[in-house]
């Protein structure tokens, strides 16, 4: 089946807008580099790259009967944030688990951003003491079990959307965009930056831009300091999305690249280059970077095009994938 064979539940405002980032590409004088704009995709809660997924995910899960999304993140995940903007719109309940992935010292860490929107969406907020982790968790199977036992019927979404059957396809439909897009604008994105954590969203794009005519570079920047894990879950979740749009071919290992070097030392936690970068974006285009995930994306391309690793010619496409609600929870790294 083709990627037009699945069916979509309408979450976007239509295709995420592309910009140039002018002030920047001077500052860094080397490459030209653009925006996607995930964080502008949608009405819903501050939209993001999670929206996307979710186009795919919805109509599974209505289809199978169910009336509650399930699903997990650490306490400022901005994925759990957006199932329940998703469950809400959708008329649906919503049951977040949220882990304690990242030690931070803000006070208010378990209260502001994005926890307190999933809180104003209506959604049912559990808070659980776990590491960060990637996989399947046994809080996330209790609340499944705890849907069924009060009577409901449950849809499991893993962490990100990712480890699902249907998890690469918003991105790679959001491939297929970037082409209809570089249409009209009259460019060609060579190189694309992108953060990877739970590998849904680079691992998507790799599916969709591998049946392209035209090769460029994705450039997965690992942001959850276990890169080994993150490199695996990219290629796993790249795989199973070619073959379910019929790409008809399998993918070589030098199309699914995963940098490391930015993410410091833990999940969740901004290194010097994180703020440099959010610091950098912010004053030079106004446009606003999250602590966890953009902020360390940004770092690795402003350093990959200083060191010449993106050449002078390039032109890059950042993919901005939102994030901005956790900044909330990091207040102390500003003041
Ligand atoms: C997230 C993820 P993937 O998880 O698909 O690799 O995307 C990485 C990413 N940018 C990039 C932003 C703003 C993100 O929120 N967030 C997770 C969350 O729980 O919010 C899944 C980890």
């Amino acid at each position: 089946m083709s990627l037009d064979g699945f069916e979509r539940y309408p979450l976007l405002f239509g295709p995420s807008p592309i910009h140039a980032l002018e002030s920047l590409s001077e500052h860094l004088g080397g490459a030209r580099i653009w925006a996607k704009r995930e964080d502008c995709n949608s009405g819903l809660a501050f939209g993001g790259n999670k929206t996307r997924k979710l186009e795919y995910l919805v109509p599974d899960a209505l289809a199978q009967g169910a009336d509650t999304l399930v699903s997990i993140g650490g306490v400022q995940s901005n994925h759990t944030r957006q199932v329940a903007a998703v469950a809400a719109k959708a008329g649906m309940k919503a049951v977040l688990v949220q882990e304690s992935w990242v030690e931070w010292p803000d006070a208010v860490n378990d209260k502001v951003g994005n926890i307190l929107l999933s809180r104003i969406l209506g959604a049912d907020v559990r808070l659980v003491q776990a590491e960060f982790g990637i996989g399947f968790k046994d809080s996330w199977q209790q609340a499944l079990e705890d849907v069924r036992a009060s009577g409901g019927a449950p849809y499991a979404i893993p962490a990100g959307a990712s480890d699902h059957r249907l998890g690469g396809l918003g991105f790679a439909n959001w491939a297929y965009e970037v082409q209809e897009q570089e249409r009209e604008l009259g460019v060609f994105f060579d190189t694309i930056v992108v953060c990877s954590v739970t590998g849904s969203t680079q691992a998507g794009m790799i599916a969709g831009f591998a049946g392209q005519d035209r090769p460029r570079r994705v450039l997965g920047i690992d942001a959850s300091a276990k890169p080994a894990e993150t490199r695996t879950q990219v290629a796993k979740i790249a795989r199973a999305t070619a073959e379910l749009i019929g790409l008809g071919r399998d993918l070589h290992d030098d199309e699914i690249t995963v940098l490391e070097g930015w993410a410091g030392g833990r999940y969740g936690i901004p290194v010097d280059s994180t703020l440099r970068a959010i610091r950098l974006t912010a004053r030079l285009e106004g446009m606003i970077l999250d602590p966890v995930y953009e902020g360390k994306s940004m770092a690795a391309l402003i350093d990959l095009v200083h060191n010449g690793e993106i050449p002078r010619n390039s032109n890059v496409l950042f993919a901005q994938l939102g994030g901005q609600p956790a900044i909330n929870a990091y207040s102390g790294l500003f003041g």
